[in-house]
């Protein structure tokens, strides 16, 4: 399996079975970000992907950067995904969030994050925490330029 360049990942029991999975995002086909569950065959070139998402409303032009994390946005008990994408011409940064439902990756939510000054190449990663204490995970962003976004998807259900 070819996972491209620009490889991020997380780790979370996101189908809720008591194991964790490995959940990693890459640029996928034709430069559209991929997200992908694996849940075993460590160690191979072979290792077993639970589930798959291609997410065709994004394209990632150029050397664009992704970065993935999971937590639990909706305080609903269960992690989903956030996927972060740069997006192109300095716009700002395009986040969504995916949970998984009987086996298939499913979206949920979808926004940009604008930028607030202009630069060629941002990279970025992104974690999940809940840093205000209300119950629910926050997305924080991180970019070139030491900015810092701390975004509250409230990702519905
Ligand atoms: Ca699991
Ligand atoms: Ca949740
Ligand atoms: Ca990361
Ligand atoms: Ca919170």
């Amino acid at each position: 399996m070819q996972l491209g360049i620009y490889i991020d990942c997380a780790i979370s029991d996101i189908n809720g079975n008591g194991r964790d999975e490995l959940v990693i995002a890459y640029r996928g086909l034709d430069g559209h970000p991929e997200l992908l569950i694996a849940n075993k065959g460590w160690g191979t070139r072979a290792f077993n992907a639970y589930a798959r998402y291609l997410e065709t409303d994004f394209t990632l032009t150029d050397d664009k950067s992704v970065a993935v994390t999971t937590g639990d946005f909706d305080g609903d008990g269960d992690d989903e995904i956030a996927l972060a994408v740069e997006s192109d011409e300095s716009a700002g940064t395009y986040l969504a969030v995916y949970d998984v439902e009987d086996g298939s990756i499913v979206k949920k939510d979808s926004l940009l994050v604008p930028a607030s000054y202009n630069s060629l190449v941002n990279r970025l990663d992104i974690a999940s925490g809940d840093m205000d204490g209300d119950g629910n995970d926050e997305i924080v962003a991180t970019t070139y330029y030491h900015r810092i976004d701390l975004i509250d998807v409230n990702a519905t259900t």
